[in-house]
């Protein structure tokens, strides 16, 4: 099949020289017209000064020659060039071409990944196949033959499965995914975190440190995900966890190799003259910073690294404060759960149904947090009950509890005024949590009245309910007590 590269830096000609290998028709074009003369004349790039390219490549002077008649279009030019590239290309394009994003970006002033910048410059109603190639793929093992392995992701399952059975061969397993948002942000995001290894292998920290940055990194992405509809699995794979590995750490990797240089003190400048090739990881921190706000999602690494690299604070100071935050547990909520609440939330934002949220202990369970759970959902078509963990009752509240959080949210999600019950860790999630949960009311017994006005700023109701006056845990626990 023919097929067009757009875009002539290292990945564009390890793809272009490895589809050629398996028998492609391929034509390269770039931006960069020295780029296309050096390749013409010599059919060796200059970062692979060893591997002489195949003879049948052609390499285009006009992005014309190159899609005209190609069955696949791989677009393999920086993030920040996609827009322009497909602007200039739209016009030339057919139905059915397949276009293929190989650039791990997200736009900055829309926030779109590379196949949203793509679909937003076509024109309306042009139905352009879109698939993204993305995964542990470094360009250098590629191009020798390595054995590697990919992700073709598109919407469109049939279009995932064109790119596999087109480009599969026994040096390169693909395999296809659905989820293209989330291969997406992963490839996008990951980048990110490898600076971040780079930097605390910079700082000289050792294997661990690394290990628990690629853990708790993939972490915050995946929350981003969910929080964005993505699909879990999507995470564990290549296209995430395996594209991180094989960028955190490498040798071949300029992001990691950047953090490195940050690390040491090097300036931005100073880094990026170093290594001499984009750096997606940092085209990927202000975009990454702004959707963790879009979403109200925490991610403590990419905000360390964003404060490093604006220079507000230095890569010490960020490693101290990331070990130093607050104690977390590592799976208070269950996945299933999480993919329950992204789909009821979704349901939700359909329904526009009314969310209501209420905060408490509830040890002890007594016909007092009944009367009130009870009017809380009648405000509303969903309740959320935020559970004080066994931590924060004891370090906050100096509250002992008769039964484990386990116990008290088995309780609850029994009661069927109870929709979903969720950690209460801190004092101050309120706020982020009805935005979160696309909160309509704020309910909780007026013993708190005028404690949570704070939260009408946040466009939520606040309704301080009377407490059911002769009842309360302490209640229960002195009277049991007195009585024995
Ligand atoms: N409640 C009630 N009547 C009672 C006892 C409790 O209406 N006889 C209400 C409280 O006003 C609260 C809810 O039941 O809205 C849970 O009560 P607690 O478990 O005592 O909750 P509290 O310790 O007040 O925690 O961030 C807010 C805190 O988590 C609230």
């Amino acid at each position: 099949m023919t097929v067009g590269v757009l875009g002539a830096g290292t990945w564009g000609i390890a793809l272009a020289n490895t589809f050629a290998g398996n028998g492609h028709t391929v034509r390269v074009w770039s931006a960069i017209a020295e780029e296309i003369v050096t390749l013409k004349r010599d059919y060796v790039h200059p970062r692979f000064p060893n591997v002489k390219l195949h003879r049948e490549i052609s390499f285009c002077d006009d992005p014309a020659q190159a899609c005209d008649g190609a069955r696949f279009i791989i677009l393999a030019v920086p993030s920040i060039f996609m827009r322009d590239t497909i602007r200039r290309i739209a016009p030339l394009l057919s139905p059915q071409q397949i276009l293929i994003s190989v650039a791990k970006g997200i736009e900055h002033e829309t926030l779109y990944t590379m196949s949203e910048v793509i679909q937003n410059e076509l024109p309306p109603g042009q139905e352009q196949p879109i698939a993204a190639l993305s995964g542990p793929t470094h360009a250098e093992e590629v191009i020798l033959g390595m054995p590697s392995a990919i992700v073709a992701a598109s919407r469109d399952k049939s279009t995932a499965q064109s790119v596999q059975k087109a480009f599969m061969s026994s040096a390169l397993r693909i395999y296809t995914n659905t989820d293209l948002l989330g291969v997406e942000l992963c490839g996008a995001l990951k980048n990110v975190i490898a600076l971040a290894v780079g930097i605390s292998n910079g700082l000289g920290l050792g294997d661990n440190a690394r290990a628990a940055l690629i853990t708790r990194g993939m972490a915050e992405i995946q929350r981003l995900g969910l929080k964005m509809g993505c699909q879990q699995q999507t995470f564990y794979g290549l296209a995430g966890i395996g594209d991180l590995i094989v960028t955190a750490g490498s040798r071949h990797s300029r992001n990691y190799i950047a953090g490195t240089y940050i690390g040491q003190g090097f300036s931005v400048e100073e880094t990026l003259n170093k290594v001499g090739m984009v750096v997606e990881g940092l085209n990927a921190l202000k975009p990454a910073v702004a959707l963790s706000e879009k979403y109200h999602v925490e991610m403590p690494i990419i905000r360390a690294v964003d404060a490093v690299i604006q220079g507000v604070s230095s890569p010490e100071d960020e490693l101290d404060q990331l070990m130093r935050r607050e104690k977390r547990s590592e799976t208070l909520k269950s996945i299933l759960e999480r993919q329950i609440e992204t789909l009821l939330l979704k349901q939700g934002e359909e329904n526009t149904m009314r969310r209501v949220i209420t905060y408490g202990t509830f040890d002890m369970l007594h016909y007092g947090h009944i009367n009130l759970l009870k009017r809380a959902r009648a405000l509303g078509d969903y309740l959320i009950v935020v559970l004080s963990t066994d931590e924060f009752n004891w370090n906050q509240k100096q509250k002992k509890c008769y039964f484990t959080y386990e116990q008290r949210k088995a309780l609850l999600e029994a009661i069927r005024y109870v929709d979903l019950v969720i950690p209460e860790e801190s004092w101050d999630q309120k706020r982020t949590d009805v935005h979160e949960y696309h909160i309509d009311t704020f309910v909780i017994g007026d013993d708190w009245k005028g404690k949570f006005d704070f939260l009408r700023d946040e466009g939520v109701d606040v309704v301080y309910l009377p407490r059911t006056p002769e009842i309360s845990t302490t209640q229960i626990k002195n009277d049991l007590h007195s009585n024995q």
